[in-house]
């Protein structure tokens, strides 16, 4: 307890950019108290919630995914490492969320299955919450009925997978290809993230589009939803000048 003290003591006699170096070291050794005393300051200090998210936590643990990546790092302790990230976001989580907006759309969300990360799905949940969309998440290793049952459950307007491996990736195909086989792939926009894939990808899948981070999910996620309220806005007028397009193309060609 008295040693606990001292060193949150410690955390606040750093400086801004010390005390950001300081939680990358403290999320690389797995600590997730002090993560959490780090996120706290940081918030004292105005730092705004996303910031913080951005250049202390995922900055943190981008290091700890190079080191593994290099052999440095091995599972127990990456885990770790994704435990404190995890306890800094669930202090972030109500402040990114808390925009008091209207819900400007329904989102499920979850990990495919065989896969486990859920850190990179947390935090676009995270930021899609704060983006005032609601998100309903399955959680991870989710095979293809999960996916099912949760957009025959909750109706949303946008599905997203995540998937981390190489090997997991793939699923997402079997997913939007059940979605066709039913006869539902078009009720959704369906959006994929995770840090081995890439836009070909997406578009190999037959995902609507992918997003390289929660950033540009919220960005593409916010688009997406304008396009198809601007289309069903015009749908009747839509409907007609599709028909005509293909006429109007040849001649224009
Ligand atoms: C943390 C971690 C783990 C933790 C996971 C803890 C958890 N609760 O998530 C643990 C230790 C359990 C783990 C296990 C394994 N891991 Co791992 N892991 C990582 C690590 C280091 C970080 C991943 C992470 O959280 N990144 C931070 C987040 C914020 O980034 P992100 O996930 O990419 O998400 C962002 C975007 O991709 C996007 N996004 C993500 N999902 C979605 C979804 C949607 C809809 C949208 C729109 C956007 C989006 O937005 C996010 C936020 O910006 C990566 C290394 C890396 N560089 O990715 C390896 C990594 C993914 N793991 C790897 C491996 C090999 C494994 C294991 C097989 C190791 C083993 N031998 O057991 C197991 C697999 C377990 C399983 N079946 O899933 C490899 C994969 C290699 C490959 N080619 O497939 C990597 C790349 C490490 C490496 N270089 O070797 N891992």
């Amino acid at each position: 307890m008295a040693e606990q003290e001292t060193e949150e003591l410690d955390l606040r006699t750093l400086d801004d950019e010390e005390l950001v170096q300081q939680m990358h070291d403290d999320l690389y050794d797995g600590l997730a108290d002090e993560i959490v005393d780090g996120t706290r300051i940081l918030l004292e200090r105005g730092w705004p919630p996303y910031r913080i998210l951005t250049e202390a936590l995922v900055e943190g643990m981008r290091i700890v995914g190079v080191d593994f990546r290099d052999g440095i790092l091995f599972v127990p302790e990456v885990l770790m490492s994704a435990n404190s990230m995890k306890a800094g976001m669930r202090l972030l989580r109500p402040l990114l969320a808390e925009t008091g907006a209207p819900k400007v759309g329904k989102i499920v969300i979850g990990t495919v299955k065989g896969d486990i990360h859920d850190i990179g799905k947390n935090l676009v949940a995270m930021m899609w919450e704060g983006a005032g969309f609601e998100v309903i998440d399955i959680g991870i290793n989710n095979p293809v009925e999960n996916y099912l049952a949760a957009l025959e459950e909750h109706q949303p307007d946008i599905l997203g997978m995540s998937a981390l491996l190489t090997t997991t990736m793939p699923y997402m195909k079997v997913v939007i290809d059940t979605m066709k086989e039913k006869g539902i792939r078009d009720d959704y926009i369906v959006l994929v993230g995770g840090a081995p894939l890439n836009e070909a990808f997406g578009w190999s899948v037959g995902a609507d589009a992918y997003c390289r981070d929660a950033a540009i999910a919220v960005e593409t996620a916010k688009a997406f939803l304008a396009e198809r309220s601007r289309k069903q806005a015009e749908a009747p007028q839509a409907v007609l000048e599709q028909d005509n397009e293909p006429a109007a193309l040849a001649a224009v060609g």
